[in-house]
């Protein structure tokens, strides 16, 4: 396989509800689509998923671009390749902007996929029919709408909710929350806004008696130390988020117990080979996983349901349907959600059109190597 023509799309899109955590808000996204064009004229497609601002990792939507033109595209363009692995094999030198390359690697599977006549989650050795959903909730204004939010969803057919905490946003809201819902599948994600101190400690004790399935990422990406504590001294599992960016920081959370649950983003670890190959390592060590989101166009979240269909993905994604997120979404049919289950496209490739016509009109700027 050849990829002879590679065009980039930088969309910008409002969200339907603004999403706060614990470092930012947003209220729309610019993400960049990727179409990568084959000798035969297949085309596949792949998204580059990173915020604008460098407050969830380093990337930007501006470094993404940047990398991408001036390494990516190149790496794209000058190989010959059977396997997905192969084609990011091409930019193996490029050191971390996981998410500019994670773009890249989706559009070279898709490709694979479509050039096998297989769906994606086929290609990627994927077994269900359909995957468990779950939505995530930004920090409202007050506690009444939040919990607002959760009724909306759990009405909407989810029945799993992550809630987004912070240092004076965390036990109070919490406990209304499960008040009010005594059954529902609830955790919480701090994005590493707690300091390793005593005060964050009688917040994660407290947390503790909340019947969470997980506390994610609750201290700094690289203090695996602090997260071992922690989780040495309370019930609730801790799940690892930006901690883990390559296999290494996985085997450094599975040597230190620092953490007992994985989230995979596809974004984060550079793409679909790496997602799956961390789904194996975390299989074999008996640490279950789930596919975590970053409010992803429908190119990128046909991805996430795609690799979101592996055996060890056994907790509920953050694959929500495109209305949770967009008022049209980029892909016809939009990808929906019934009773909180998404079905796995069974079609080539992600399973999805692309809809050029709406790309257009919110493309922001674009790249074509052929211009
Ligand atoms: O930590 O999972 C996160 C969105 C932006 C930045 C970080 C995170 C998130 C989400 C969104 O939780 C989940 C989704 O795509 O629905
Ligand atoms: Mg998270």
């Amino acid at each position: 396989m050849r990829i002879e023509r590679l065009r980039l799309f930088e969309v910008s899109l409002p969200l339907v509800h603004g999403f706060q955590t614990s470092s930012h808000r947003k209220t729309g996204l610019d993400h960049i689509l990727i179409e990568a064009t084959d000798a035969e004229g297949l085309v596949g497609w792949g998204e580059i998923a990173s915020p604008a601002d460098p407050f969830y990792g380093s990337e930007t939507t501006e470094t993404a671009w940047t990398i991408a033109l001036r390494h990516l595209v190149p790496a794209a363009l000058g190989t010959e390749w059977d396997a997905p692995e192969e084609f990011e094999a091409g930019w193996r030198r490029v050191r971390g902007h996981e998410f500019a390359k994670a773009g890249f690697s989706a559009a070279g599977w898709d490709l694979h996929a479509r050039a096998r006549r297989v769906s994606l989650a086929q290609d990627l050795g994927g077994t269900r029919a359909e995957v468990v959903a779950g939505v995530s909730l930004g920090i409202e204004p007050t506690i009444d709408d939040l919990l607002a939010q959760v009724q909306r969803q759990c009405d909407a057919g989810y029945d799993r909710v992550k809630l987004k905490i912070a240092p004076g946003w965390d036990v109070e809201p919490v406990r209304a929350v499960r008040a009010a819902h005594p059954q529902l599948d609830l955790h919480v994600d701090a994005n590493g806004a707690y300091p390793d101190d005593d005060d964050s400690a009688a917040v994660f004790r407290a947390l503790d008696d909340a019947e969470l399935t997980m506390i994610e990422q609750p201290f700094a990406p690289r203090d695996f130390v602090a997260h071992a504590r922690l989780q040495k001294s309370i019930r609730t599992p801790i799940c690892l988020d930006e901690s883990v960016v390559d296999l290494g920081d996985l085997r450094t959370m599975l040597a230190l117990d620092a953490g007992r649950i994985l989230n995979i983003k596809v974004s984060r670890m550079g793409g679909l080979s790496v997602a799956r190959a961390a789904h194996d390592l975390a299989a074999d060590a008996g640490v279950p996983v789930w596919c975590g989101g970053m409010h992803e166009f429908g190119v990128g979240r046909a991805a996430n349901v795609a690799i979101s269909s592996l055996p060890n993905f056994t907790l509920p994604s953050d694959v929500s349907g495109s209305d949770k997120y967009f008022a049209r979404d980029v892909v016809t049919p939009a990808i929906s959600a019934h009773e909180g289950r998404v079905p796995v496209p069974t079609t080539p490739g992600i399973g999805f059109e692309v809809d050029l016509d709406w790309v257009l009109q919110n493309t922001t700027r674009s790249f074509d190597t052929d211009r």
